[in-house]
């Protein structure tokens, strides 16, 4: 593939499971026996706020205990290196892929270390823990959030990804279980497009078959050997 061919890669959390942050729906994948669909809606976060917050300051307080793995240092190496134009659209909301050195990234499903105000919309870097009732530094209401999209929200940046997945030579999809859409219709969208697909993965996801070539084992193995092919 000549390097300048656009690729588009999305991750999910089985990407930073080797550096120690659990995933969803795999073996050990429920957040103190929450599952994510529980705890991550508009809902829980009004009928339960201190229940919600907690379970992403826990989150967030858990990163500066992790550090970027083998798949996230390749998928910077390749951001960097590519001439052709590339986006790495992460679900995930962990801070490894910028610490490993990505720059043409985008967090579908916000960010951690963000705080949003849910009465002015404001967004503030926020690597703290949140107490419900934080007030904005805009607006100064006791509005701020964890800057999450739950579930029946809208996943930022889908403008720009729709751009990117339309222009594509290569998508490419890396440690999801393809259960959460609009994520999980990328590589159908992709392939609308004329795109090349390809699925590396621990074991097989609910979108597998969607695939042109799938290859399943750890990220730390398949990521890095994928670039080196890439950037031979
Ligand atoms: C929206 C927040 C519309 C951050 C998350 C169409 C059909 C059906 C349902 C819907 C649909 N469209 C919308 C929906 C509803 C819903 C949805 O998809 N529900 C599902 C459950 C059916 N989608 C939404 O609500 C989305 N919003 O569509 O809005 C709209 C339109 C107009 C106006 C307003 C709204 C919003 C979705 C975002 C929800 N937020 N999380 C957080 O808390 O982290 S979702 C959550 O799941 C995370 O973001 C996570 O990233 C995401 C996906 O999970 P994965 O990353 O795939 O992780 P998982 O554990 O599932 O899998 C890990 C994989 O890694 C496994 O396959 C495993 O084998 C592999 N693995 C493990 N170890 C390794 C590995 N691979 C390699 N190496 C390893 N070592």
């Amino acid at each position: 593939m000549n390097d300048s061919r656009s690729i588009v890669i999305l991750t999910g959390a089985g990407i930073s499971a080797e550096s120690g942050l659990a995933t969803f729906r795999g073996p050990g994948g429920l957040w103190e026996g929450h599952r994510v669909e529980d705890v991550c809606t508009p809902e829980a976060l009004a009928a339960d706020p201190d229940l919600v917050h907690r379970f992403y300051d826990l989150r967030r307080g858990a990163l500066a205990g992790v550090h970027p793995n083998a798949a996230h240092q390749a998928l910077a190496r390749l951001d960097e290196a590519w001439k052709g134009d590339l986006l790495i659209v992460t679900q995930n909301v962990d801070d490894l892929h910028e610490r490993a050195g990505a720059r043409r990234l985008v967090h579908m499903h916000g960010e951690l270390t963000s705080a949003f105000c849910a009465a002015c919309g404001n967004r503030v870097r926020w690597p703290d823990p949140l107490p419900p009732g934080s007030a904005c530094v805009a607006c100064h209401q006791p509005a701020l959030r964890p800057d999450i999209v739950f579930f029946g929200e809208m996943p930022y940046g889908m403008e720009k990804i729709e751009e990117a997945l339309s222009g594509c030579d290569l998508f490419v999809s890396i440690g999801t279980s393809g259960a959460v859409y609009p994520a999980a219709g990328f590589v159908q969208l992709a392939r609308s497009y004329g795109a090349d697909t390809l699925e590396l993965n621990l074991e097989p996801s609910a979108g597998s078959h969607l695939f042109g070539e799938s290859r399943f084992g750890p990220a730390t193995s398949l990521v890095p050997a994928w670039v080196d092919e890439l950037l031979k």
